[in-house]
């Protein structure tokens, strides 16, 4: 197609404000998918996504339009549409998905009007030199603020009410006209050529390629696994054209393999016989090895001579836990899942680990605790394997007193006192937009959690915007449940890890029965050390089960014991079922079975169930 009747664009959000929905009837008045087929939020294809409402990944779909529809001009457009995640966690999936197009419709919900979400990826949008065409939704709902929210998105994106179109999701209102402005107001690639670098623009020049004949080059920004037909990747064609069986390269990778096929997402893959600039498709690779494919490399024609394209940024993970499996015969398999889930989830790191109480296992990272939550969850599933996952932490830095340098990502490893110099610890900046009588409640919370406010302004229709520093450590401490219930849930948050600060933090150890567990080691902060210290004995004495012995539940911070409880043993008294008899029998009897007692306890170690982890993960502080 003439790249100057494509429209490549996304729908950015903050989360739940109907951009899936939205993407529904945009399939439906483009005849992508027949009414009698369509189910909501028809994107969402997995099968979480559908249980949970959410969007957890991006999902790129091919649609047809013709400006104003039979009274336009007749010329039909391809519209390469990509519905993007709102959560929080799942930003990379939004940054990625804005590399591939011009442009993008900003969703604001008429009902929750701008969120702090909205702000994160509108930025990221216009770093992205994107087109913004703000959009306002759910405007059927008896409880939209329709006029309000325009104004406030206006003001925001300092344009005029009327460049604000409104739509709904549920009835289709306003679709045909988002259509019709998509394409006045988008630039197509041609026009946008945001690719083509000074760089390329010099060697163009230099080789006398003009960007028009280039060949075949094209960014991964996604890729999917089948065991039938290996990976397959979802690229953005910036120049030139492919087909099937035509000789392509992974630029990065250094690999030259020959495209099984190529095709276009309908939303279905749907082969094509080719696919060329400024088109949105995929391309089977018949790779079937891991660590080849990556988001962000350049998918090029053997003949290509330009250098990569530049790529994305690979995300930091935020949070870390151990994920063991129940059986360590399971171990093969959970490595085998690791490395499959990898490739469709790039984000994932993972390294081999061992702890004494639950084997062998591996040590992952994670975008955040919903990405935690859901990968582990298609581990289960997707794979069959029963999983032990252990408290998230947080990476530090540590500089220790022989000069060494090194990041910890498990608290077990993290340095004794004495060894350290310092630690630093990520910092977010946060962003929380919320009534302004929530403001003093929320005040405690913030100071309990370490913030420090550095911006405070009046927001749209009577809102306060906060923004702040805190380190992500107190941000993991249950802070977006305690703002939400503070808030009655009209708060909404947004951050960005920015910076590493000195911290002071301490490690925890938890004894059971005198011996350390690793999986329960953590770091604290110091004037918290104490309190976090009792917290967990209690809640494991709690949760932990009676053995024949009794044993003992410590921890230990700053090298002393700051918390002891004892479990006590099961009484099973022999003794007392004896009837009559003389008493010293009985005393006889005791006796022996508290030596019984007492040797258990030497050798038999309390054995932690698994649940006991998993209650003591989802406790969280
Ligand atoms: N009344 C009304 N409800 C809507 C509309 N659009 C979406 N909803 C409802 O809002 C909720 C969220 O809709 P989704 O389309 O899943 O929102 P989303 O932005 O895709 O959510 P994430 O992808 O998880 O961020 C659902 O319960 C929808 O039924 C609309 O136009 N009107
Ligand atoms: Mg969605």
């Amino acid at each position: 197609m003439n790249p100057r009747y494509i429209r490549n664009f996304s729908i950015i959000a903050h989360i739940d404000h109907g951009k899936s929905t939205l993407a529904d009837r945009l399939l439906e008045v483009t005849g992508t998918i027949e009414k009698r087929k369509m189910q909501e939020q028809v994107l969402d294809s997995m099968e979480l996504e559908r249980e949970r409402g959410i969007t957890i990944k991006l999902t790129p779909v091919r649609m047809k339009w013709t400006v104003g529809g039979k009274t336009g001009d007749g010329q039909e457009y391809m519209m390469n549409l990509i519905d993007t995640p709102g959560h929080i966690d799942f930003s990379y999936e939004v940054s990625r998905a804005l590399k591939a197009v011009e442009g993008s419709i900003l969703l604001v919900d008429a009902t929750q009007g701008v969120q702090a979400q909205t702000l994160t990826t509108l930025n990221m949008a216009r770093e992205g030199g994107l087109v913004i065409v703000p959009v306002v939704s759910k405007i059927d709902s008896p409880l939209a603020r329709t006029d309000e929210v325009v104004k406030e998105l206006a003001e925001l994106l300092k344009c005029s009410e009327s460049d604000v179109i409104k739509v709904s999701g549920k009835t289709g209102e306003g679709v045909s006209r988002l259509l019709d402005e998509i394409i006045k107001r988008v630039p197509s690639p041609e026009e946008a050529n945001h690719w083509q670098s000074e760089l390329q623009k010099e060697e163009n020049k230099k080789t006398g390629i003009s960007p028009t004949v280039e060949q075949f080059r094209s960014l991964i920004f996604d890729f999917q696994y089948s065991n039938h037909i290996g990976v397959i990747v979802y690229v953005r064609v910036i120049s030139g054209s492919a087909k099937r069986h035509e000789k392509l390269v992974f630029k990065v990778a250094g690999r030259e393999f020959e495209a099984i096929d190529v095709g276009i997402f309908t939303p279905a893959e749907t082969p094509v016989t080719s696919l060329s600039a400024g088109e949105i498709g995929y391309i089977v690779t018949g790779i079937k090895e891991p660590g080849i494919a990556s988001v962000g490399d350049t998918i090029a024609s053997v003949k290509d001579t330009l250098p990569p394209l530049p790529g994305y940024m690979t995300p930091r993970p935020v949070v870390w836990a151990s994920v063991y499996p129940e059986s360590q015969d399971d171990l093969a398999m959970l490595r085998q899942a690791l490395s499959r889930l990898r490739l469709s989830d790039s984000s994932i790191t993972y390294e081999e680990e061992a702890s004494g109480t639950l084997g062998k296992g591996y040590r992952c990272g994670f975008l955040g605790m919903l990405h935690l939550e859901i990968v582990t969850e298609r581990l289960r599933r997707e794979f069959n394997l029963n999983l032990v996952v252990t408290m998230p932490t947080i990476t530090y830095e540590v500089t220790l007193k022989n000069g060494e340098k090194k990041n910890i990502y498990s608290p077990s490893l993290f340095p004794e006192e004495n060894d350290l110099v310092s630690v630093s610890e990520p910092i977010v900046t946060m962003k929380i937009i919320l009534p302004p009588a929530y403001l003093s409640g929320i005040m405690k919370s913030l100071y309990d959690h370490e913030a420090e406010i550095i911006g405070t302004e009046n927001f749209g229709d009577n809102r306060t915007l906060l923004t702040m520093l805190m380190p992500l450590r107190e941000l993991m401490r249950n802070f977006f449940d305690e703002v939400k219930s503070i808030s009655s849930g009209y708060a909404s948050i947004s951050y960005d890890i920015t910076e590493n600060r000195i911290a002071d933090v301490v490690r925890m150890d938890v004894l059971v029965n005198d011996e350390p567990v690793p999986a329960f080691a953590r770091v604290v902060s110091r004037r918290r050390a104490e309190q976090e210290a009792v917290n967990t004995v209690d809640r494991l004495y709690d949760i932990m089960p009676r053995e024949l012995f009794s044993y003992k539940i410590q921890s230990v911070a700053l090298g002393r014991i700051i918390s002891s409880r004892t479990i006590s043993g099961k009484r099973k008294d022999a003794a007392g079922t004896l009837s009559g008899g003389d008493i010293t029998r009985k005393m006889k009897l005791r006796e022996k079975q508290k030596e019984g007692r007492a040797r258990l306890k030497e050798h038999g170690a309390v054995i932690i169930p698994q649940d006991v982890f998993v209650k003591m993960m989802r406790s969280g502080d």
